[in-house]
């Protein structure tokens, strides 16, 4: 590999600058120059005989499997709180520079608590609807066990999620996870909340919800009632077992698309309402302040982003050749319809291939083809949802709100690959 016919016999000629090849070319190409790289070492082992994990039997049976001790890097990242705050306040991340695919492991998902994580019995947790109602009804775990399910494949992303870089003027050094960690993927199972609202008799006057948890917080937030009628779920299920006790066990709230602060966890109260509680949670914190001085208040959709995993930062290049450049993106308004890929710091752009199924509010694996010569590079990608939305540069995200605001950041992430493969968190 290496001489520039070979390269372009079997990927064409690049279609934007600084080597980046067409989407279709990593299916065909990249197992053929796998393969090449694979069959010196086979013949060797081949030759050595058995592997010593065939001379004696494994390890016996765990009642619950845990992921191999080889990876046990792969941790989530402790958020480091400012004193005086207690660590049961704050976050850890997802570190999504080690996954792959669109699913977290439940062990992996993100946690964001304002007072802990309570430890609720099911036989004793209630669900409450109420307020402006035909009648008001309590519904315990076992009941709703007793209702149609659906199972839905969803992005959580806090609102806070890279506002470290929203604000800081020079670009911090650090992993995809530690900037944008506070983002997972999961599949969630559970009873839709309009067949509750349904059953108990919504006021048509009614517009809005307040949702309360049961955590020392006391965590309560304004819904809209049109996004409680339309997918709102009462999730019991997270990744197919019953959801953990850090996402909300017994019961959370499942906005898919909303900000994460909305998915009430350890959901103990629903109060129909017709117009916006204004609780502490909703006016503190997750409003954005504009350049006239004007706050803008319930930005409740995510909007379009997404992040390059491969490389980023400590995901370094290992020497001039042939990478696949992977990443997760997502929109909590519908669908990814595309991500646009560039390495010459948003010059020129290609496309990249999304890898199946790609689903509403759901995390989206994107990839694409590169022949990187060893010279300096910068990595970005850009997000285009299904309506038409798209990801801004930083400089257009800064330029919407007044200075300091950090909440909302879905600004494209920039990194630079030096010529020794080192990669770095840069602004463009
Ligand atoms: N009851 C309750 N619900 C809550 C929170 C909380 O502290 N208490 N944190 C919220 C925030 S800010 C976010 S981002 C999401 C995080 O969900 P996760 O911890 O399952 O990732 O839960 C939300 N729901
Ligand atoms: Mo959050």
């Amino acid at each position: 590999m290496g001489k520039k016919q070979d390269v372009t016999e079997l990927f064409g000629e690049p279609v934007a600058g600084n080597g980046l090849l067409h989407r279709r070319f990593f299916l065909q190409s990249s197992a053929a120059l796998a393969g090449a790289a694979a069959s010196p070492a086979l013949a060797e082992s081949i030759g050595a005989g058995s592997p010593p994990t065939m001379l004696k039997p494994g390890a016996q049976f765990n009642a619950y499997g845990m992921p191999s001790h080889w990876r046990d890097n792969i941790k989530r990242i402790l958020a480091t709180n400012v004193p005086p705050a207690r660590e049961v306040t704050g976050s850890i991340r997802t570190p999504l520079q080690y996954l792959e695919g669109t699913i977290t492991p439940a062990g992996l998902h993100y946690v964001r608590n304002h007072n802990g994580t309570p430890d609720i019995d099911p036989s004793k947790h209630e669900l409450l609807i109420h307020g402006m109602v035909r009648q008001p009804s309590i519904f315990t775990v076992d009941s709703l066990m007793r209702y149609p399910m659906r199972t839905e494949i969803h992005f959580m992303e806090c609102a806070g999620n890279s506002g470290g870089i929203a604000g800081a003027a020079m670009p911090q050094q650090a992993t995809a996870g530690d900037l944008h960690g506070l983002l997972s993927g999961s599949e969630w199972t559970g009873v839709k909340l309009s067949t509750l609202l349904d059953e108990v008799g919504v006021d048509p006057r009614a517009a809005w919800m307040l949702a309360e948890g049961a955590d020392a917080a006391g965590m309560s937030r304004s819904v809209p009632v049109w996004k409680a009628m339309d997918d709102a779920m009462i999730a019991l299920y997270q990744n197919g077992e019953p959801i953990r006790p850090e996402q909300g066990f017994p019961m959370r709230l499942l906005l898919p698309g909303f900000e994460g602060n909305t998915n009430v966890k350890w959901l103990r109260r629903l109060k129909l309402m017709d117009g916006p509680m204004y609780t502490k949670d909703e006016t503190s914190r997750y409003t954005e302040l504009q350049p006239d001085g004007k706050a803008r208040e319930f930005m409740l959709q995510m909007e379009p982003k997404s992040v390059i995993l491969k490389p980023s930062f400590s995901v370094d290049m290992q020497g001039p050749g042939y990478y696949e450049i992977s990443g997760v993106a997502w929109s909590g308004l519908g669908r990814v319809r595309k991500v646009d890929i560039s390495a010459d710091g948003g010059k020129t752009w290609a496309e990249a291939a999304l890898t199946n199924p790609v689903l509403p509010k759901a995390l989206t694996r994107f990839r694409l083809p590169w022949m990187w010569n060893g010279g300096p590079a910068v990595l970005m990608s850009r997000t285009t949802d299904e309506k038409g939305r798209v990801q801004p540069t930083h400089a257009e995200w800064l330029a919407q709100y007044a200075p300091r605001q950090n909440f909302h950041f879905n600004a494209i992430q920039s990194w630079a690959i030096g010529a020794n493969g080192k990669v770095s968190n840069v602004y463009v």
